[in-house]
């Protein structure tokens, strides 16, 4: 079993999130793990586990644990400008949607963002992402969204994929175009639909650039109607489908997304029963983002328990954006899950690995600690798997492995 491996990790408590595996955390003590080439080849008690004839390296976890490699689900972390002074004004009593009818808000991103070259929205962009991967991130969703014309667009996809090929990080990319209604074409949304549907989409498969599409369905952005003419261009091009739905009101896009088989529908405070229904049916995961609930200080909590009834996968993530949430945290983010959301420890972990790895339709590889899977892990200086949704500040991180290989960020 472990002879054709090239690391193996003896003597670890594993939180294998294996969906075959019923007990809590999938946990299994007292391991020895292999990995060949990028995946995990091995996993056996380290009753039966016999070094000799190995030439494998092995590396003694002590007792530490193994968890899968943390997944961002829900990011966009390539951006230009700066909001800071937006936060002022909503300490003074400005609500979000009203900066953003009069022009601020995302707009105010977009105009700093298109002004900004693939190399500069990298290097930006490179202080949120190491923060993330110093955390145990090891697989990152990127949107675009703030370009909101053909070549910004495809240039904030560029830099994410520029990211991918520096940082030891697997990036998936969303195109959101459909994010907010560009300057350009402010009575006419309609118009500004048919050019993400028939060139910004077909020029992003084109070049690679994009996993998925995504969309902000609300009254101060886009309609269900306009969503779904996305969606469609999104099947016909072979793209995911995410989408950013009942976050400020119930605009019914759980339940459309989930129609055309989204991967993940996202934030969620407002979604009634018969939008969990359609995602249970469908098996979208919820993706929620306690970040942008506590910045905005909602107080509408996602339907959290339906959720539970209804078996629907629940992910967590950032949403690490200026606006909403300028939080490059994932640790915290899980804590806030807690504490806010109140999911348990165990299914807010299942929320930034096996659920999140579902929320990008990698779910089949990506996720879990099981033979097969990518060998993306994480080695950690704990006790129990609970301390990594419980405390936030301290790095516990001993290893960082990506596709079998050890490292550091
Ligand atoms: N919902 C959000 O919370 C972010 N985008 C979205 O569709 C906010 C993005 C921003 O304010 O810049
Ligand atoms: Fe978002």
């Amino acid at each position: 079993m472990f002879r054709n491996c090239d690391r193996v990790w003896i003597n670890a408590n594993v939180a294998t999130f294996d969906t075959d595996n019923s007990a809590a955390y999938g946990a299994l003590s007292h391991q020895a793990v292999g990995v060949a080439g990028d995946r995990i080849q091995a996993i056996a008690p380290m009753t039966a586990f016999d070094a000799s004839g190995i030439a494998a390296e092995i590396i003694d976890a002590q007792g530490r644990w193994l968890t899968p490699g943390l997944i961002d689900a829900h990011t966009h972390l390539v951006f230009a400008g700066n909001r800071a002074r937006e936060f002022e004004l909503r300490l003074q009593g400005a609500s979000y949607e009203e900066i953003s009818r009069q022009g601020g808000g995302i707009l105010s991103t977009v105009k700093a963002t298109r002004a900004a070259s693939v190399d500069k929205l990298v290097a930006l962009a490179v202080p949120r992402l190491e923060a993330l991967l110093r955390e145990g991130v090891t697989s990152v969703e990127i949107k675009s969204g703030y370009g909101l014309d053909l070549v910004s667009e495809l240039n904030m996809l560029r830099a994410a994929r520029a990211l991918g090929e520096r940082y030891p990080v697997r990036v998936s990319t969303s195109l959101l175009a459909a994010h907010a209604l560009p300057p350009e074409f402010a009575d006419d949304a309609e118009g500004y639909i048919d050019l993400v549907c028939n060139e910004i989409i077909p020029a992003a498969v084109a070049e690679g650039l994009a996993d998925a599409v995504d969309v902000f369905c609300e009254t101060i952005a886009f309609s269900p109607a306009q969503c779904e003419r996305v969606f469609q261009a999104a099947q016909t091009h072979g793209l995911g489908i995410r989408a950013h739905v009942e976050q400020l009101s119930d605009q019914q896009g759980a339940a459309l997304a989930a129609r055309y088989g989204a991967w993940s529908v996202d934030h969620l405070e407002w979604l009634d029963e018969a939008g969990i229904q359609a995602m249970a049916e469908a098996g979208t995961v919820a993706t929620l983002l306690p970040g942008a609930f506590y910045f905005l200080r909602e107080t509408r909590l996602p339907p959290i328990d339906l959720l539970r009834q209804h078996r629907v996968p629940m992910a967590v993530a950032t949403d690490l954006n200026p606006g909403s949430s300028p939080l490059a945290s994932l640790r915290l983010a899980l804590n806030m899950a807690c504490t806010l959301f109140r999911l348990t420890p165990e299914e807010a972990l299942a929320g930034v690995t096996r659920n999140a790895a579902r929320a990008l339709g990698l779910g089949h590889t990506l996720g879990q600690i099981k033979p097969g899977m990518q060998a993306d892990m994480l080695l950690w200086d704990i006790e129990h798997p609970a301390e990594l949704a419980y405390q936030f500040g301290v790095n516990p991180i001993k290893q960082r492995i990506v596709g079998g290989e050890v490292g550091n960020v």
